[in-house]
């Protein structure tokens, strides 16, 4: 039986591998966070001293995935998303954060001043959802507020029954 692949992106604290997990016991789909896929194959291609983190091998992160990827029933978590190819993905969610709990989440993080707040002005520009509006059709590219512990079981909820009417239609 094929399943869909689902990507999870937003900007980083939003609750995207909190979903991801949860999703993935609840379904067995498979949970892929690419920050810790790249810090395991080291697929790196330099260091941003700005930002102080690694620089993503965006190439080589795709030729790591590419066969799962194509097999299906992935779902894949990382805070960007225009360089996966277009076609891997049935459904895009763009987790969203309000600013005061963010800002909370990522202090708790312990992400330094400059860091927090370049991540609080990317969600403040709704970057994430823009890359991902620009890289995918439309119709698939959805926004989930994420900002309670009921928000994340109705995101489980509604995503559950996409995934079986997915299912449905597409075996
Ligand atoms: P991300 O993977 O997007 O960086 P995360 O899943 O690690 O984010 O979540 C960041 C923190 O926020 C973590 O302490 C769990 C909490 N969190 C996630 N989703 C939440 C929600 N819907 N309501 C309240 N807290 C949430």
């Amino acid at each position: 039986m094929r399943s869909p692949n689902i990507l999870l992106t937003g900007t980083p604290g939003v609750g995207k591998t909190t979903l991801g997990k949860e999703l993935s016991s609840r379904t067995g789909l498979e949970y892929i966070n690419v920050g810790d896929l790249a810090k395991e194959g080291n697929l790196y291609e330099g260091y941003d001293e700005e930002y102080d983190c690694p620089i993503l091998d965006e190439d080589r992160v795709v030729d790591e995935l590419e066969d799962k990827m194509t097999e299906g029933g992935v779902i894949l978590d990382y805070h960007g998303c225009d360089f996966f190819p277009e076609r891997w993905f049935n459904i895009v969610f763009v987790l969203r954060t309000d600013n005061g709990l963010l800002y909370e989440r990522l202090e708790s993080r312990g992400y330094k001043e400059k860091k927090l707040q370049d991540n609080i002005q990317c969600e403040i520009f709704q970057t994430i959802y823009e890359e991902a509006a620009e890289s995918y059709q439309k119709e698939i590219v959805h926004q989930l507020p994420s900002n309670t512990p009921e928000d994340l079981e109705q995101n489980i909820e509604q995503i559950i029954q996409w995934i079986q009417q997915w299912l449905k239609d597409n075996n």
